[in-house]
C-alpha cells in the first residue's frame, strides 16, 4: 500500500524560516552537501524539506532516480536559479537555453543540440582540443624549465581555468583566445574571476529571494550583478569579433565554431544565440576545470594507478595511429577516471526535477508539479550503491552490469548537460596530454574536502608537484 505525501519524513512541517535560521547556523550556505548526506542518515533514503522559499523531496537511490526522470515530461524543468533570471530581468537580457523553459527552450535546445552535444561534431572539436592540450603541456614544460629545479609545485586552479577558457572558447569561436601564451589580456582574467564570483554570489540568493536583497541593495546582489555584467560584456566582445568577420567569409573549409555555425544556420535569432553561447562560454570554465583539478589530485595519491592509466594512454596512442578519435575511443580506465571523479567531487550537489505526473518512490506518493532532488553527492558516496564509496576506483566503471543510474554527473535525458561532449573531450585531452608528459605528485597525507559555491569546490587550496618523465 503507498503511503501519502504527508507522511513522508522530514523537517517540513516547520517554519520554513526557522530551518533557514538552523541551516544558516550549521553553515549551511558552505556545507549543503554534508548537511543533505546527515538528512539521508537521519530520515532514510526519502524527505522532505523546506528552507527559505523552496519546497522540496530529496532523494538518494539510482532506482529511485529511474523513477524520477521517466516523470520528467516533454518539456523537463530544473530548480529556477533566480539570480540568475532576476539579473537577465533587472537588465533585460535574453534567457539562454539554461534559463528558458517549456516550448521556447525544447526549440532552442534541439537546434543546439547539433551544433553541441552531437557526437558528429567530435570530428570539429577534437582537433581543436587537442591543440590547446598540446600547448598547456609546453606551458608547463616551460614553467618547469624556469624553476630551475627540474619540477614545478603549485596550485594549478588559476591555470586550469586559462586551459578550460581557452577550450571551449576555440570551440565556440573557432580562432584562439591566446590565454596559455606569457601575456594575457586582462580583461580574459577578469572574465575567469567574475564567473568564480558570479557563482559565490548566487548561493545564498538560493535561499533568500534576490528581489529583496535588491530592494534593500545587499551587497550580495551588487556584486553578482557586477559579476554578470562582466561576463555579458565579455561574451559580447568574442561574439562582435566573430559577427564582423563573418561579413568577409573564410574561404577555407576549416570549421568557423559554434557561433559562426549558429548564424549561418540562420534558425535562431541572433539574441538567442547571443545568450546561449554566453552560457556555454561562462558554463564551461569552472566545471572542467575544477573536475580536471580534483582528477590530478586523485592521480597523485594513487602512483599505481597513474602509471596503470599512462600505460593504456600509451597503447591507445600507438594502436591509433595518429587517428585522434580513433585514440578516444580507446582509454575506458581514463574514462572511469573521470566518471569517479564526478562521483566523488560532482559539481551538481544534486540534480532536479519537477515532474509532470504523479509517482510513486519508496513507497510515498507524490503528486504531479513536485519539484524531486536527486542527492549527487550524497549517492556517490552511499556505500549500497558505491562499495567501499571512499576509495577512488576507475576500474569500477569497467564493469558493465551495474551502471543502471549511477553515472549522472552530466545530470539526464533531454535537459542533461548540453556542454557534455565538449567537457568530456577536452578532459579526455588533457589527462591523455599529462599523463604523456609528467608525473603527478602531492605533499605528504593531505586530505582535501569540497565546500559549496553554488558549484562544488576544493576546500583549500591543492598543491601538486609536476615533474617530467
Ligand atoms: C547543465 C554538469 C561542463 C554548459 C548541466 C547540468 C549538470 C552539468 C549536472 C544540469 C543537467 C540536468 O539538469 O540534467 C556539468 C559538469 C561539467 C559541465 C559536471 C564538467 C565537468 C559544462 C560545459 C559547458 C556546460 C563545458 C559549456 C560548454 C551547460 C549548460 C547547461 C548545463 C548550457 C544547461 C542545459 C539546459 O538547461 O538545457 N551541466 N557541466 N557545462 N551545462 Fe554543464
Ligand atoms: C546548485 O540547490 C544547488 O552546470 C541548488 O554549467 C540546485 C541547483 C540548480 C541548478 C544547478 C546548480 C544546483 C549547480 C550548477 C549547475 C546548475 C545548472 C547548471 C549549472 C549544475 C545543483 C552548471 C554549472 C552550468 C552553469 C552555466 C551558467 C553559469 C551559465
Amino acid at each position: 500500500l503507498v503511503k501519502p505525501f504527508h507522511e513522508i519524513p522530514g523537517l517540513w512541517k516547520n517554519w520554513a524560516a526557522a530551518n533557514l535560521y538552523a541551516f544558516w547556523k550549521q553553515d549551511g550556505f558552505r556545507n549543503l552537501h554534508h548537511i543533505m548526506v546527515q538528512n539521508f542518515n537521519t530520515f532514510g533514503p526519502i524527505y522532505r524539506e523546506k528552507i527559505g522559499y523552496y519546497n522540496s523531496v530529496n532523494i538518494i537511490k539510482p532506482e529511485d532516480a529511474a523513477i524520477l526522470f521517466r516523470a520528467e515530461g516533454y518539456y523537463p524543468k530544473r530548480l529556477k536559479v533566480e539570480a540568475w533570471t532576476s539579473y537577465r530581468d533587472y537588465r533585460n537580457r535574453k534567457y539562454g537555453v539554461l534559463l528558458k523553459d517549456g516550448e521556447d527552450w525544447r526549440s532552442n535546445r534541439v537546434i543546439l543540440n547539433k551544433e553541441v552535444i552531437s557526437p558528429k561534431m567530435l570530428g570539429n572539436f577534437a582537433p581543436l582540443l587537442d591543440e590547446v592540450g598540446q600547448d598547456f603541456v609546453a606551458r608547463v614544460h616551460k614553467k618547469i624549465e624556469r624553476s630551475g629545479h627540474n619540477k614545478w609545485t603549485t596550485d594549478l586552479s588559476q591555470e586550469l581555468f586559462k586551459y578550460a577558457l581557452e577550450s571551449v572558447g576555440s570551440v565556440l569561436y573557432g580562432e584562439r583566445l591566446g590565454l596559455l601564451l606569457d601575456y594575457i589580456d586582462p580583461e580574459a582574467q577578469h572574465f575567469i574571476d567574475c564567473i568564480t564570483l558570479m557563482f559565490k554570489t548566487t548561493s545564498p540568493m538560493l535561499y533568500i529571494p534576490p528581489a529583496l536583497l535588491r530592494t534593500v541593495g545587499a551587497k550580495v546582489w551588487r556584486d553578482h550583478v557586477q559579476a554578470w555584467d562582466g561576463i555579458f560584456s565579455q561574451a559580447d566582445r568574442c561574439i562582435q569579433n566573430i559577427y564582423r568577420k563573418l561579413k568577409a567569409p573564410d574561404p577555407s573549409s576549416k570549421y568557423p565554431g559554434v557561433l559562426a555555425s549558429l548564424l549561418m544556420l540562420d534558425k535562431l535569432s541572433i539574441e538567442d544565440i547571443k545568450a546561449s553561447v554566453t552560457e556555454l562560454m561562462a558554463g564551461g570554465v569552472d566545471t572542467t576545470s575544477i573536475t580536471l583539478l580534483w582528477t590530478l589530485y586523485e592521480l597523485a595519491r594513487q602512483p599505481a594507478l597513474q602509471e596503470e592509466l599512462r600505460a593504456e594512454v600509451a597503447g591507445a596512442r600507438a594502436q591509433s595511429q595518429g587517428d585522434l578519435l580513433d585514440m578516444l575511443r580507446r582509454i575506458p580506465l581514463l574514462k572511469g577516471a573521470l566518471k569517479e571523479t564526478l562521483r566523488l567531487h560532482p559539481v551538481a550537489v544534486s540534480l532536479q526535477r519537477y515532474i509532470t505526473q504523479d509517482i510513486a518512490i519508496q513507497n510515498y506518493h507524490i503528486p504531479s508539479g513536485t519539484l524531486i532532488q536527486l542527492g549527487l553527492f550524497a549517492m556517490g558516496r552511499d556505500p549500497s550503491v558505491f562499495p567501499q564509496p571512499e576509495q577512488y576506483q576507475p576500474s569500477r566503471w569497467l564493469r558493465t552490469e551495474n551502471n543502471y543510474f549511477r553515472s549522472l554527473g552530466f545530470g539526464f535525458g533531454p535537459r542533461q548537460c548540453l556542454g557534455r561532449r565538449i567537457a568530456e573531450t577536452e578532459m579526455q585531452l588533457f589527462l591523455i596530454h599529462m599523463l604523456e608528459n609528467f608525473r603527478v605528485e602531492k605533499q605528504r597525507h593531505f586530505e582535501v574536502k569540497s565546500t559549496f559555491q553554488l558549484i562544488l569546490l576544493p576546500e583549500k587550496p591543492i598543491l601538486l608537484t609536476l615533474k617530467p618523465l
